[in-house]
């Protein structure tokens, strides 16, 4: 330890120890001066990034939390996109998803993921200009919107960038900024006769917290549309949790490029019946295709399972001792063997694709043929 630089030691310890609310911001300051001290690969790293197409560069800087260039490629990806709000959900919200997993991954930190939004922010902030650019000769406020992150939940990128396109589609937003109680949302929604509550939450307490919101509107007569939005939300929790606790229409929104359409939808009378027949269709397909998943699974009472639980005698049972302890490299088998021996059901999933290996190959709809996956297994394995 006292061989750490005392400076160092201090904010490193300022952090483990949650001595000071700034430890974090205290501690990525310090780091940047050593950013500075770069060997001579780093060096050459740091051109060769700059070389990629402007999406793989966005991408970069938004992972590694570097600001430098995030204007220069912002204003070069909008000049690709056509408008700025394509380059939001196009490279910049795919950065941030890259971002996601890493760090649903462990294989980034909170402090870095800090930076990552802060660039993200900056991004936005450079497009915003332009969006509101778009609004020009436009006039008439068409509606009040009451935007906020529910409770317990602090990401407010997404609920931001939602508030300046509804902004600049000529919608009064009151944007209420994050961790906000449901009594707030509803009274400052009841005191500014708002024409829609729209709900933010990004983790998942927040679903819960999203359903709760829903109940109360109910309880205290509301009767305008609840808009839903944010990464860990879905179109099929929102059917099957939070639409079922309030009579009015409740709509899964997925980006923000969909808002003002649907606000715009439900202003009109005659486009809002239309609108609320296909919603509430698709809502309630959502809620059947669940509720025959869950008639059709197999529930054993707690008894059952308590008899099947798995007998042990640990006073009288002979645990055999491997041979040899230790790690060992068994390299006179194939990976394509063992490949063979591999269940592919989470590869699948993670592209999204329901099903469990190997039938998923053999599914009408998808796709995927035995020759193919088998081809792309062997091709991987090569690689
Ligand atoms: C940036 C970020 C942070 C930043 C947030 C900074 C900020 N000011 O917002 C910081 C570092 C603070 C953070 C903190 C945490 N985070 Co975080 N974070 C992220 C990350 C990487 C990106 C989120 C983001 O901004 N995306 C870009 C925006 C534009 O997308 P979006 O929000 O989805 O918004 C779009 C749409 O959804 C829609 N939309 C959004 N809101 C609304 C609202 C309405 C009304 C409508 C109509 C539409 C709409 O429009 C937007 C534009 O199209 C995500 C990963 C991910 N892939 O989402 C994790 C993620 C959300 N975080 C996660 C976690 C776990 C946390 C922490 C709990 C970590 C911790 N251990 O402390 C804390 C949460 C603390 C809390 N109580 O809230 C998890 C959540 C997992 C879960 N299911 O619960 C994720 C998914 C990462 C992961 N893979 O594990 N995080």
């Amino acid at each position: 330890m006292t061989t750490l630089n005392p400076k160092l030691l201090e904010r490193v310890e300022d952090v483990l120890l949650n001595r000071r609310p700034d430890a974090t911001e205290r501690l990525v300051e310090y780091a940047r001066r050593f950013e500075g001290v770069k060997s001579a690969g780093a060096e050459k790293e740091t051109k060769q990034w700059r070389e990629f197409g402007v999406e793989k560069r966005l991408e970069h800087s938004l992972v590694n939390g570097i600001a430098d260039f995030i204007e220069d490629d912002t204003e070069e990806a909008r000049a690709k996109y056509g408008a700025p709000l394509n380059v939001i959900e196009g490279p910049l919200m795919d950065g941030m998803k890259v971002v996601g997993n890493l760090f649903g991954d462990g294989k980034m930190f909170l402090p870095q993921v800090v930076k990552s939004a802060r660039v993200m922010k900056r991004a936005v902030a450079y497009l915003q200009p332009f969006m509101e650019k778009e609004k020009e000769g436009s006039s008439g406020v068409k509606g009040k919107f009451v935007i906020a992150t529910v409770k317990g939940d602090v990401h407010d990128i997404g609920k931001n960038i939602v508030s300046v396109v509804l902004g600049c589609n000529n919608y009064e937003v009151i944007d209420l900024g994050v961790m906000v109680p449901c009594e707030k949302i509803l009274n400052v929604a009841k005191e500014n006769r708002a024409d829609f509550i729209g709900l933010s939450g990004l983790i998942t307490p927040s679903l819960d917290e999203m359903v709760y919101n829903a109940k109360e509107m109910e309880r205290e007569g509301f009767r305008i549309p609840l808009l839903i939005g944010g990464a860990t939300t879905s179109r099929a929790h929102t059917a099957i949790r939070i639409a079922p606790g309030y009579s009015g229409i409740v709509d899964h929104i997925v980006d923000a490029s969909l808002v003002v359409g649907a606000c715009n939808e439900m202003l009109d009378p005659e486009k809002a019946r239309l609108y609320m027949e296909k919603l509430e269709k698709s809502n309630s397909e959502q809620r059947e295709r669940f509720e025959k998943a869950r008639s059709q699974a197999e529930y054993a009472s707690i008894e059952k399972a308590r008899e099947k639980a798995f007998p042990t005698d640990w006073e009288n049972i002979e645990i055999e001792c491997p041979g040899r302890l230790g790690v060992f490299v068994f390299d006179n088998i194939s990976l394509e063997e063992v490949a063979g021996y591999i269940d592919w059901s989470p590869f699948f999933w993670a592209w999204e694709l329901k099903g469990v290996f190997p039938k998923i190959l053999e599914h009408p709809e998808r796709e995927i043929r035995q020759k193919n996956f088998t081809g792309m297994v062997r091709h991987s394995l090569s690689g």
